[in-house]
């Protein structure tokens, strides 16, 4: 028996269904995780001595590829003058400094933990501000698990088949409205039906949830207009989008100013981390210097803070968002080359550096047609990329994450890999 297996037998005994997260567990691709050892660069290494070029990058934070020089450097730096100290630091400050120099819409940023933290942050924000309590959002969009965005959630929720959660009240989630992702009349109608009670859309700008889903030409600018036009808030959750796209994010790619953003995943360069921020004419409701509370004993922990700075340093050089679009379009490229070559139903669905393979004929828009994928010829695909040395995400519903150390070998070594998959099928 591998380490990996062992390793999984035992912690499913201490460990509910042996993993921190439930996409790990590999369930939906019918095998056992693998256990990793380390990362570098491009490459994941497994307890049983294994490489594979990464495609999951930690589910987006690392942009860069694993422990990266700089990175590891600011860290042990950082790491000898403390862990955390519940307290101010300067790179609290640097880090806010540097979001807000590449965000437009960022004039105040609050620092949390995680991604989750910062949505949930950001809607208490929205419901204080406007004195409404009604949220829409858009089916198959994961933004987190917190109680009420977990209505017809993607990422897990999508990958287990699970529509909401046990535990949510109705009570609770009777004031969340989940609508079609990239459908604007289905937004029209809901807020001219009951507009003066909607306190804000949160919304994926890219939706990287249910797979990697654009959005159709004019839907986010659609939304602005909407929003704006009755004083409800929009909130872009750009947790895997900022920094990724663009190092304005998707807001800056789109050119579509939200009234909210929020952050994790490459802010903090691989350590946990999530933030909020927007017009500070909103934000400067939170406590201390409004009444709307949140708090965080580890929030702007300094190692997160030190990694996600050194990170973002090294994304704003000149050129480096050029490599990336380089090195991923020659990948999307050459899948979509392999896909019009068989008679397999595939799409590959891309921006920038994210994407899917989705196992279907047609486009996929929004997540009725995400579901309608062959789910079980993707877990064919994903076994056989895994036994040519290739981690792509193990779920049909995740979206695969091209990195800075992804060498033009790595690309072509994964392309003949894919076409080897695809003559097995
Ligand atoms: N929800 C994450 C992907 N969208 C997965 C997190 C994890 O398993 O680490």
């Amino acid at each position: 028996m591998s380490r990996s297996k062992e390793l999984f037998e035992q912690a499913q005994r201490y460990i509910p269904g042996g993993v921190n997260s439930p996409v790990r567990a590999w369930k939906s691709v019918g095998m056992t995780p693998l256990f990793i050892e380390k990362g570098e660069g491009s490459k994941i290494y497994d307890v049983d001595g294994n490489a594979y070029i990464d495609y999951v990058g930690s589910w987006g934070p690392l942009i860069l590829g694993h422990s990266h020089p700089r990175v590891v450097k600011a860290l042990k730096k950082t790491l000898k003058k403390g862990t955390s100290f519940g307290a101010p630091t300067a790179l609290e400050l640097e880090l806010a400094r540097l979001l807000m120099d590449a965000i437009p819409s960022l004039e105040m940023v609050r620092m949390v933990n995680s991604g989750t933290e910062a949505t949930m942050s950001a809607i208490r924000l929205a419901r204080a501000y406007t004195g409404r309590d009604k949220v829409i959002k858009f089916d198959g969009c994961y933004h987190g698990h917190g109680d009420l965005l977990l209505v017809k959630g993607g990422s897990g929720l999508a990958t287990l088949g699970i529509p909401g959660s046990p535990g949510v009240p109705g009570d609770l989630v009777k004031h969340t409205l989940s609508l079609p992702y990239n459908n604007i009349k289905a937004v029209k109608e809901v807020i001219e039906r009951e507009g003066r009670d909607i306190a804000c859309i949160i919304v994926e700008p890219i939706a990287g949830n249910m797979g990697v889903v654009p959005p159709k030409e004019g839907f986010l600018e659609e939304l602005r207009a909407l929003t704006h036009k009755e004083g409800i808030l929009l909130i872009f959750d750009e947790v895997i989008t900022g920094f990724r796209i663009s190092y304005g994010g998707a807001q800056k790619f789109y050119d579509v100013k939200p009234d909210l953003t929020c952050l994790g995943k490459i802010i903090g360069g691989g350590l946990p981390v999530g933030a909020y921020g927007g017009r500070s004419e909103i934000m400067r409701h939170i406590a201390p210097q409004g009444n709307v509370y949140q708090a965080g004993t580890l929030s702007g922990n300094p190692l997160a803070m030190a990694a996600g700075i050194e990170t973002l340093k090294i994304l704003s050089k000149n050129g480096t968002y050029e490599t990336l679009e380089k090195r991923s379009q020659f990948l999307w490229n050459e899948l979509k080359n392999i896909v019009k070559k068989t008679n397999i139903p595939a799409y590959v669905a891309h921006v920038g550096s994210m994407g899917t393979l989705f196992f279907i004929n047609g486009e996929v828009t929004d997540f009725n047609t995400a579901k309608a994928c062959d789910t079980h010829m993707f877990s064919k695909y994903f076994r056989e990329m895994l036994k040519q040395g290739i981690y792509w995400p193990p779920s049909q519903f995740e979206a695969s994450f091209i990195s800075l150390a992804h060498s033009e070998e790595d690309l072509e070594n994964t392309v003949k890999a894919a076409h080897e998959a695809f003559k097995v099928l």
